[in-house]
Formats: structure tokens, sequence, C-alpha cells
């Protein structure tokens, strides 16, 4: 604890590409808490903020880098469960000397830090925060409330799913107390959309596919189809997932150079981290991601396969 509550020498917190909103909020959150109390502290990832999480306190702080400018004493990364997130950026800032410290909840998580917090129970890394800021006896003001708050809703889907327990609700309840604003944060993650973006939106979900026993449903998307800030905003795979027979929603997105980024999610039927995880992805039993080297045709197919065979052994 004194490694975090009193760091000594450069301190850095990294971030990851496709920063979603658990990491970015448990990001700031620790970043604000540390230089309130005082530390200077480095935010930076190899991924620029996205315009939708633009309203969280102290983004600005996020520097992109394309290369880590040398080493740091301390660097701790949220939300990371694998290094190779950080796209080289961890090797670029990890000397001999450096301290890394890896707080997560991903049940996979690779465990590559020289302290690794890693707790599955969590329903988003910034319970975890929230703990060490307490425990640290960091001041929660409602720049960091807030932070947090936008963490735990991202993780839970808004407190919806199968991961909102009763710890996250008592945190959410603190943070409220504190300072955060539901109806802020709903309003900037659901209700930013332009016009344009409600009829793509539109287009968009008259293509979802659904399987003829009604168990799987998916979206594919072929590459430069949809503009990256439309992805980013919208969270497309939960509308697949909304269908009632569906136990696995699949997201699939050519990126470019034969290669398919995949997003899946189940309802507790099936294991997609662990359908992931054989295509070299991960994640959780419920919200898991890969990336296939094929085409959009071919991912589809494996991946329908595999779910299918995942559904036959339940
Ligand atoms: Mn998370």
């Amino acid at each position: 604890m004194e490694l975090l509550s009193r760091p000594r020498g450069s301190v850095l917190i990294l971030g990851t590409v496709q920063p979603d909103g658990d990491l970015l909020g448990a990001e700031l959150a620790l970043g604000l808490a540390l230089l309130d109390a005082g530390t200077p502290v480095t935010l930076a990832g190899p991924h620029p903020v996205p315009a939708l999480f633009g309203f969280l306190p102290g983004a600005p702080l996020i520097q992109w880098w394309r290369t880590a400018p040398g080493p740091f004493d301390l660097v701790i990364l949220g939300d990371c469960p694998d290094p190779s997130r950080t796209d080289g950026l961890l090797e670029g800032v990890r000397g001999a000397g450096t301290r890394v410290v890896n707080i997560d909840h991903h049940p996979d998580n690779k465990r590559y830090g020289d302290l690794n917090w890693v707790d599955p129970e969590a329903s988003a890394t910034g319970e975890l925060v929230y703990e060490l800021i307490h425990a640290a006896g960091f001041k929660l003001t409602p720049e960091i409330a807030t932070n947090l708050f936008t963490s735990i809703h991202a993780d839970t889907g808004s407190f919806r799913y199968s991961n909102t327990s009763p710890r996250s609700l008592r945190i959410a309840a603190d943070l409220v107390a504190h300072g955060a604003q539901p109806a802020l944060v709903a309003g900037a993650l659901y209700e930013g959309r332009r016009p344009e973006d409600l009829k793509r939106l539109g287009e968009l979900l008259g293509r979802v596919e659904v399987s003829s026993d009604g168990l799987v449903a998916w979206l594919a998307l072929s590459e430069g189809s949809v503009p990256d800030a439309f992805l980013e905003a919208e969270d497309l795979v939960t509308y697949p997932r909304s269908i009632r027979s569906v136990k696995v929603a699949i997201l699939l997105r050519e990126v470019g150079g034969g290669r398919v980024k995949v997003s899946l999610r189940a309802k507790g039927d099936v294991n997609v981290g662990a359908i992931a995880a054989a295509f070299g992805g991960g994640g959780h039993a419920n919200a898991a991601g890969c990336t296939i080297g094929a085409s959009l045709d071919q991912a589809r197919e494996l991946l329908l396969r595999s779910v299918a065979d995942a559904l036959a052994r339940r």
C-alpha cells in the first residue's frame, strides 16, 4: 500500500488499445487521486481517448503515445489483462528498477506485474480502485466519484448484467453520495447521438442475423463500412444480445490486413471467454473478444461452429 499511497520517483498510469469506460474511469480516478495527494503522475495510452469519454473529469490529462519515452519508477495498469494490449508501451517504460502494479478483474489476467491485484469477483476495475482510494486515505472528490461511477456503470451494462453485485451497488451508491451524477453519465454515454447516428443505427439493426434455433445472433461489418467514432459510441453487440431467445451474441468487424475483430456476449449459458481464448483472445465468461486472421465470412463460420459446439455441450 505504501507503494501506491506514497509512491517515490516517476509514476505512470498506462492504458491500452481500445480503452473502455472501465479502463478510462479507473485510470483517471487513480490519477486524480494521486495528483490531489501531491504526487506528480503521467497518464498515457496507445490510443486517444474516444470522443464518447471526453466528458470524464481529467480526460485531457491522458496522453496518446505511439512510443514510450523511457523507463518510469512505478507503472500502474488497470483493467489490462495482457501486456500486449499496451501495444509495446509497457516494454518501453519498464526499466531494470521499475515496479509494475497490475490491478484488474479479468479472470484470464496474465499476472505480468511485480504486484498483481486480480479480483474476478469485482464487476469492474473501478471497484478495486475505489477500495484502493479508501485504503490509501485519498479524498473521494466528485471528479473521482464520476470516473469510478462510469467504470462500474460501463462494465455492469448500466447495472443490468449478472456481475451487478451488492458490492457494486453499494459502491455506486457511495459514489453518488460523493457527487457522481447518474443522469449526467448516462446522458453522456447514451444520449449524445446526432440524427444521422440514429439513422445509421437503424440500418445496422436491420442487418442483425439470428440462427434458425434462435440461440445465436450476430452482426458482421465489412471494413470501413462504419466509422470508428460510431463504433466506439455504440456498443453494437448489445442489440443482438437483446433478443430474448439469444444465448450468445457476436459482433464481427473486418479491420483490414485479413483480420476480423470479434466481440462475444453471453447470458450465463456458455463461457464465451473460453471460446475467445480458443482463437487467441480472452475475457470474462459473459463478455470476451478476439481477433481472427480470416475473411469476414470465414470468421463468422468459424465462430458460429464454435458457439454451436459450446451450446450443444451445455
Ligand atoms: Mn473492466
